[in-house]
């Protein structure tokens, strides 16, 4: 027989103290789950060790803020930053922003980081006597001939020419440049109308 003789039970009192120790143990654990969160997001941020922060100029206008691993690169390395502008649907302005305008003649490891929201890359392309950068024909497809390409960064995470480097990763190149200008564009279709070239002069 259940409960047995004796004295009759106080369920409501127990019931309640019950009711006590589940809400102090809920928010025990509210409080570990928060301050381990707060611990992880400490954890992953700017500290991590061999990794390159991006997030300042441009990017950091667009809220861009890229940790990409990068290897130790031969050579002067030339860090260039894609950034896009303007709404998240329909194109809008981009562009590449370089860290240096010139760079030594020979050795030569340029790294683009993409801090924008659509994939990029970089191309580059030698630059005629008195040739502006920004002027080269768009065709039909939204692109410019890029035949007379040096060499170009364009894998997600490794180097040279891949299918495109994705937001929040870096791509990287090392090209011998001889003294010269040199524009970087980016030559996925409709970006270098909508501004993702830059000059660089290696002297
Ligand atoms: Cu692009």
């Amino acid at each position: 027989m259940a409960g047995g003789p004796g004295r009759p039970a106080v369920p409501g009192r127990s019931d309640g103290r019950r009711r006590t120790r589940l809400v102090v143990v809920l928010v025990t654990a509210v409080v570990l789950l928060v301050g381990s969160v707060t611990a992880a997001v400490a954890w992953g941020g700017p500290s991590r060790p061999s990794a390159a922060v991006v997030g300042g100029g441009w990017g950091g206008m667009m809220g861009g803020h890229v940790v990409a691993s990068v290897p130790q690169l031969a050579g002067t390395t030339v860090r260039v930053t894609a950034v896009d502008m303007g709404a998240m649907m329909g194109g809008g302005r981009a562009g590449l922003v370089l860290d240096r305008a010139s760079a030594p003649a020979g050795t030569v490891s340029l790294v683009l980081t993409n801090a924008g929201w659509r994939s990029h890359e970089l191309v580059v392309l030698p630059l005629a006597a008195g040739q502006r950068v920004g002027t080269r024909a768009v065709g039909a497809d939204g692109t410019v001939d890029e035949s007379g390409s040096l060499g170009e960064a364009s894998r997600s995470g490794g180097a040279d020419a891949g299918d495109g480097i994705q937001p929040g990763t870096a791509g990287w190149t090392t090209l011998d440049l001889p003294a010269g200008r040199y524009e970087l564009i980016c030559n996925v279709p409709g970006h270098y109308a909508a501004g993702m070239y830059a000059e660089l002069t290696v002297s």
